[in-house]
C-alpha cells in the first residue's frame, strides 16, 4: 500500500476542523505514513485558523464567487464553488484508489460534495463517505438544508453514513456546553475513520487492505451502501467483554429505527491493539458480536498491533447494509423499512437495477452471481 493510494478530503468549516484532529491523532503511530489529507472550504478565515499538521493541505475554492467566504448557508453556492475550481482541484486529488469524504452538512459548503463524488466516480476512483446531521438546536434552515444534502450524498457515493450530531452523545451529556459535544463528536468521527485508516494501511496479523476494501464497496449493485458505525475502548482483564457490551448496545447502530448490525450485509471489525492482545480476546470479542450480527453478513476482521498501545484495545465496527434494501427486526417477521420514496418507488429502483445490467458481462466471484440484488442472493424475504 502506498500512502498516496488513500485520501481523506474534508469539505466545510466543521469538517475542516475534525480533520485536523485526525491528522493529529493517525501521527499517534509513527510508524505508518501520515495520512494525506485534503481540507477544501470557502472560507479564508476557517483555513487561517488551522494550524500545520503533517500531510495535510488545506485548499480555498470558489473565490471568483464567494472571494473567500462561507456560502452563508446556500448549498447551491456550494455546487457552484467547487464547479469554478474542478479542474484544479482534481489535478489536487490526483488518483487515489480510495478517498473518505467528511462533511458536516447543515452549511452550504457541503454541496459541494456532488460535484466532487460525481468526478471522483467519473474517474473511477472508490469513496466512502462520513456526513453528519445538525443537532436540533440548530434550526431548521440548518435542517432542510441537510434533508437535501443527505439523499444526493446516498446517491453519489459508494458508502455513505449521515449521522445526526445528537445521536453521537453519550447519557448524561445534555449539560454539556456546545463546545464540548462539537469536541466529543469529532473524537467519535476521528476514531471511526482514523482506525480505518489505520486498518487499511498497516499491515497486521490479519490483514484488511484497500483493495480488499474497494471490492466490498464496488461490487454492489443498485446504489450506495449505507453504513453505521461506533466505536469502544477499553482496559483491563474484562477489555473485550466490555467492549461487545459497549457496542452491542450501541445507539448508534440503532439509528432511524433500523437495526444496523441485524441487517448488515458486511461488517468490519477493526481492532487496535499492543502486542499483548491474546487470541482469546479476539475470540471473545468476534464471537460476542456475531450474536448480535445478521447471520448471513460477510465479517471482515482487521487487527493492528503496535506496542505503544500495550495494555488498551480499541474496537470500531463499520456495518454496511445494501441501500433501499435495509429491514427492520419486527418479532419473527422481516419487515421492509419505510423509505423516504416509498413502496412504489423502491419496487420500481429495484426493477430498474436489474434492466440496467442486463446488456452488461456477469460479475460472477468465486462462483457468487453479484449481478443479483443482495436480497435475492441471501435469500432475505421482503415484505411488499
Ligand atoms: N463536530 C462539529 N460540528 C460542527 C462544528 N461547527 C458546526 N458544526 C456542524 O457542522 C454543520 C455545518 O457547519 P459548517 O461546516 O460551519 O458549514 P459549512 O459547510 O462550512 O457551510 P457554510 O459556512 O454555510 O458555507 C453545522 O450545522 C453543525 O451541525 C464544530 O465545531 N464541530
Ligand atoms: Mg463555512
Amino acid at each position: 500500500m502506498k500512502a498516496e493510494d488513500l485520501l481523506l478530503i474534508s469539505v466545510g468549516g466543521a469538517a475542516a476542523k475534525i480533520a485536523r484532529q485526525i491528522a493529529l491523532k493517525s501521527r499517534r503511530d509513527l510508524s505508518q505514513p501520515p495520512m494525506r489529507i485534503l481540507i477544501l472550504d470557502t472560507d479564508d478565515a476557517v483555513l487561517q485558523t488551522l494550524t500545520h499538521a503533517e500531510g495535510v493541505s488545506a485548499t480555498i475554492f470558489g473565490t471568483q464567487r464567494l472571494s473567500g467566504r462561507g456560502t452563508g448557508g446556500d448549498h447551491i453556492l456550494g455546487v457552484g464553488a467547487f464547479r469554478d475550481d474542478a479542474a484544479i482541484l482534481m489535478q489536487q486529488i490526483g488518483a487515489p484508489r480510495l478517498v473518505v469524504v467528511l462533511t458536516c452538512c447543515g452549511g452550504g459548503t457541503s454541496g459541494a460534495c456532488e460535484p466532487l463524488l460525481r468526478a471522483l466516480r467519473d474517474r473511477g476512483i472508490a469513496n466512502i463517505v462520513f456526513a453528519t446531521e445538525p443537532f436540533a438546536f440548530e434550526g431548521d434552515a440548518r435542517k432542510k438544508t441537510a434533508s437535501i444534502i443527505a439523499p444526493i450524498l446516498s446517491e453519489t457515493a459508494n458508502a455513505v453514513t449521515t449521522v445526526p450530531l445528537a445521536a453521537f452523545m453519550p447519557k448524561g451529556s445534555e449539560q454539556w456546553t456546545a463546545e464540548q459535544s462539537f469536541d466529543y463528536v469529532a473524537d467519535r468521527l476521528s476514531a471511526g475513520v482514523s482506525l480505518l485508516w489505520t486498518l487499511l494501511v498497516h499491515p497486521g496479523y490479519i490483514q484488511f487492505d484497500v483493495e480488499h476494501f474497494r471490492q466490498m464497496l464496488e461490487r454492489e449493485v443498485g446504489g450506495a451502501l449505507t453504513f453505521a458505525f461506533a466505536d469502544a475502548e477499553a482496559t483491563g482483564e474484562r477489555r473485550a467483554e466490555t467492549i461487545v457490551e459497549t457496542l452491542s448496545s450501541s445507539p448508534r447502530f440503532r439509528l432511524r429505527g433500523v437495526d444496523s448490525l441485524a441487517n448488515a450485509s458486511q461488517v468490519i471489525v477493526g481492532v487496535l491493539a499492543g502486542d499483548d492482545l491474546r487470541l482469546s480476546e479476539l475470540n471473545t470479542l468476534m464471537s460476542g458480536l456475531q450474536k448480535v450480527i445478521n447471520k448471513q453478513a460477510e465479517v471482515v476482521l482487521g487487527t493492528v498491533n503496535q506496542a505503544v498501545f500495550n495494555g488498551k484495545m480499541e474496537v470500531v465496527v463499520l456495518a454496511f447494509t445494501q441501500q433501499g434494501l435495509e429491514i427492520a427486526p419486527s418479532g419473527d417477521a422481516l419487515q421492509p423499512v419505510r423509505r423516504r420514496a416509498g413502496k412504489g418507488a423502491k419496487a420500481k429502483a429495484l426493477t430498474a437495477v436489474k434492466d440496467r445490467f442486463d446488456d452488461v458481462e456477469r460479475t460472477i466471484i468465486d462462483g457468487v452471481n453479484y449481478d443479483e440484488p443482495t436480497y435475492l442472493r441471501r435469500k432475505i424475504r421482503l415484505k411488499r
